[in-house]
């Protein structure tokens, strides 16, 4: 005894539906007992207005004269009660019409059964359409949206007039997508529809590289460890959006847990399924719920629809079991002598206590009471949606019988040139017909059934629940989803009014790491997802610029990054500056070595007659004078932004400065050297003749001069910008060109002052000059002293100070040979000008000088 059953019996043709007018079994545990069809409860009645909605598309059918002129179709129809066993056992009575006293409907009694609209959600489609489609009897679903039902190879004989959930859930992560949201738990019915649901979205997140925070079930059947699992996933997440694919019935238990657990901030993204539901959208729930934006079947006016719901009575007919159901639970009273339990539509609560109520209302129902008061799901016309798709797939079975009888098939699917007859054909003739099915509805859409009996294209409503005026969950629409076969598009107007159920009003983020700040960069977290990150600073030289950079960008050559390592900066420029304290005092040192030059040279001029500056070669003096004072300012040209020119200029004037100085001085060693000889050989005093010594000096600077122009044509020095030696500063100096040569022209200065050392350390026991000898050797050893230890404070320094130190031996070696050569002499002639006369010069030394 299946309940719900509705026939008009008087027609040759049938169609069969299937709707879920209950919302479950009731479960027996009594195995001993004979097997019976299970009882079910639990009225629903958005089902009953489907089913109502079939007959009264049918009866609309069977007014037209356009459509199956000759013919009229009956119908009838089954509960499935929302279970998969009660679709099985309908499925088989439709093929073998083994229900008592209903026999076959293919041989005995002139009915024939077309196809079946059906089965409500998908789970009990899969099942029913696996027997179904062994035998290709055609059935076309109204919210079956499972995507694997378009497995033609399963699903032979499956058909529906709902876009397949591979569009939404494609449709959900490109709503996301457009939030910037990207860390989104989801949360599945244990059905097909909801885990094949939630198995694309997961799917279409990954390739979107968007992470799901969680996926949990709501179970089917209550349990109350499984709950928890699920709202505790919820509750730990810091995903503050979340997917929510099952269906209303099933939602349910869920919603009282939220409730319960009083979790609020959530935005729910809502499948199709329960957006519009009268179960979850209610005031009370608004605080969880509101908020809640997702997708939704076009709306449709039936018209005609309302005044046919509206005419029910029980007492029309008083065999209908489910009319008096409806009657007895819509106004909570018992149909006099009915047989039918006065039903209450209780649902599983919380603590999984079954409450389940059979009960017979005291109160008789008078016949009186008025619809118009009532406000029922049934009566509520103002959503139809998923009863439009109930009209559409009723409408998709009759053109197909239609094209059918009228044998207009397309060429590319007829196989036979015979065409069937109405009504005593096979089912599976019926298929062909399907194919690229297309039918304009009464409100203008046109719809199309593609190769596996989907719809080609249409369109999704975006929906966000609001808080209505009079405190009513008011469903707004914000948008559209509109897909065709090969493209969809997101229309989401700018100025729609979006509701966000969070503390600020504002669009929610939910993320599992915020974005990195600028100045560092994602680092992954081994084994999580890619979603969940570090923020890791960024190295040295390395920036990144805007939030979120997965990598640091390197600065260019001229540039370094900032301490905060947000930009790049221009790299700090190096060079031993004029205005900085150093550069300064070096200056300064170096223009006052000058002056003291200049002044014993004045000394020296003044007192050129005196017998200590004739004495030893007076010219020779005045050389080295001037070629300390080259040495002395060439270091000048070591301060400064180096150019090419100061480059080249600075070591070719020490050099040939220094070579000056040095020869000169060799040219009066070289004169003392031998009067020690002479003397030593005790012959005769051989003066050497002073034009000897200033080709010695001629000689010696020809040849550096020579040696310098060699290395300025061949391979000069050259400003260079040094990047590498350190990351955030440019040092500016000079890059030697050859080695070789510039060891060549220092080698030969070198050579030179060995000669001088080695000239008058042997001769430095003589009496001679004023003790010249001894104040040279003296001299070269300063000039070595601070030239060896030049090498390896050379060698360590960096930058500037290089620079720096090298003009400190500059100087320090001048002034050394300035104060040993010159000093005492200058000493004598201003403050011991008695000893500066002929006599004491005579006496004293032979005089090497004229
Ligand atoms: N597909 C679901 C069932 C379902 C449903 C609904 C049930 C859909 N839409 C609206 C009640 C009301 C979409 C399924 O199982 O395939």
């Amino acid at each position: 005894n299946l309940t719900g059953y509705v026939e008009a019996a008087n027609h040759s043709m049938v169609i069969g539906g299937l709707f879920p007018i209950h919302s479950r079994t009731i479960p027996t545990n009594d195995s001993d007992e004979e097997p019976v069809s299970a009882m079910c409860e639990g009225f629903n009645f958005r089902g009953f207005r489907w089913m109502k909605t079939m007959i009264h598309t049918i009866k609309e059918i069977n007014g037209r004269k356009d459509i199956l002129p000759n013919h009229t179709l009956g119908y009838q129809i089954f509960d499935t009660c929302f279970s998969v066993s009660k679709a099985m056992e309908t499925a088989l009575v439709f093929l073998t019409g083994q229900e008592e006293n209903k026999p076959n409907f293919r041989n005995s009694t002139g009915k024939y059964l077309v196809g079946i609209i059906g089965s409500g959600g998908s789970s009990l489609s899969v099942a029913a359409s696996r027997i179904l489609g062994l035998y290709y009897m055609p059935q076309v679903g109204y919210t079956s949206s499972c995507s694997i039902l378009s497995d033609k190879f399963q699903f032979p004989s499956f058909y529906r007039s709902i876009p397949s959930d591979k569009i939404q859930s494609e449709a959900m992560v490109n709503l996301i997508k457009h939030f910037g949201w990207v860390w989104v738990g989801a949360i599945a019915a244990d059905d097909d529809y909801g885990k094949y649901g939630v198995k694309s979205f997961r799917e279409k997140m990954e390739s979107a590289n968007l992470c799901v925070a969680f996926s949990e079930t709501i179970p089917k059947v209550y349990s109350n460890e499984k709950m928890q699992k699920a709202v505790k996933a919820v509750k730990s997440s810091t995903a503050k959006v979340i997917v929510l694919f099952t269906t209303d019935i099933d939602l349910s238990p869920f919603v009282l847990e939220v409730v319960h657990h009083n979790i609020t901030d959530r935005t729910w993204i809502a499948s199709e399924a329960w957006i519009t539901s009268a179960l979850v959208a209610k005031p009370e729930y608004f605080p969880y719920f509101g908020g809640t934006i997702g997708f939704a079947i076009p709306r449709s006016v039936i018209p005609g629809l309302k005044e046919f719901l509206y005419d029910i009575h029980p007492s029309k007919d008083p065999k209908d079991v489910l009319t008096i159901e409806f009657w007895q639970t819509a106004f909570n009273c018992t149909w006099p002598n009915s047989t039918v339990p006065y039903n209450v539509d209780h649902r599983v609560n919380m603590t999984g206590k079954e409450d389940r109520l059979y009960a017979m209302s005291n109160q008789l129902c008078t016949g009186e009471e008025k619809l118009e008061d009532l406000k029922n799901t049934y009566l509520d016309t103002s959503q139809l949606r998923i009863t439009n798709n109930v009209k559409q797939a009723v409408y998709l079975m009759a053109y197909a019988l239609d094209r059918l009888s009228n044998c207009d098939l397309l060429e590319e699917y007829s196989n036979s040139t015979a065409c069937s007859h109405i009504p005593d054909f096979e089912p599976r003739e019926m298929l062909p017909y399907f194919k690229k099915l297309k039918i304009t509805t009464h409100d203008g859409t046109e719809i199309e059934l593609d190769n596996n009996g989907d719809i080609e294209n249409g369109y999704y409503d975006i929906l966000n629940w609001h808080l209505g005026n009079a405190g009513e969950v008011a469903f707004v629409k914000v948008g559209e989803y509109k897909f065709t076969s090969s493209k969809y598009e997101l229309v989401l107007p700018k100025n729609s009014s979006l509701f966000w159920n969070t503390e600020s009003s504002m669009l929610p983020d939910s993320v599992c790491t915020k974005l990195c700040a600028p100045g560092t960069r994602k680092g992954v977290r081994q084994g999580q997802p890619i979603c969940c990150f570090d923020c890791i600073p960024c190295a040295d030289g390395y920036v990144s610029e805007k939030q979120g950079q997965r990598e640091c960008d390197p600065c260019g050559e001229d540039d370094w990054s900032n301490a905060e390592k947000s930009k790049c900066v221009p790299k700090l420029v190096e060079f031993l500056a004029y205005e900085e304290a150093l550069g300064f005092t070096l200056v300064i040192l170096s223009i006052f070595g000058a002056i003291v030059v200049f002044a014993v040279t004045i000394v020296y001029v003044i007192h050129r007659h005196t017998p200590l500056v004739k004495a030893n070669d007076r010219e020779l003096s005045f050389l080295i004078q001037m070629s300390l004072g080259i040495t002395v300012l060439s270091s000048m040209l070591f301060i400064g932004k180096p150019s090419n020119w100061t480059c080249m200029a600075r070591q070719v004037t020490l050099a040939l400065g220094f070579c000056l100085c040095l020869s000169s001085t060799l040219g009066k060693t070289i004169s003392l050297f031998f009067a020690y000889r002479i003397s030593k050989s005790k012959t005769r005093l051989i003066s050497m003749h002073p034009v000897f010594r200033k080709l010695i000096v001629l000689f010696c600077v020809v040849g550096e001069i020579g040696v310098c122009a060699a290395y300025l044509v061949l391979e000069p020095p050259r400003m260079f910008k040094n990047i590498e030696s350190q990351n955030v500063k440019i040092i500016f100096e000079c890059n030697e060109g050859s080695i070789e040569f510039l060891c060549a022209i220092f080698g030969f200065d070198v050579f030179l002052a060995l000669l001088c050392f080695l000239t008058t350390f042997v001769a430095r026991k003589l009496p001679d000059n004023y003790y010249e000898g001894k104040c040279i050797t003296f001299g070269m050893l300063v000039f070595f002293i601070v030239w060896i230890s030049f090498v390896p404070a050379y060698l360590s320094t960096k930058g500037k100070f290089k620079v720096a130190v090298e003009i400190f031996a500059i100087l320090a070696s001048s002034y050394g040979l300035l104060g040993c050569i010159f000093l005492p002499k200058c000493f004598i002639i201003l403050l011991r000008p008695k000893r500066n006369t002929d006599e004491t010069v005579g006496g004293r030394v032979p005089t090497v000088d004229r």
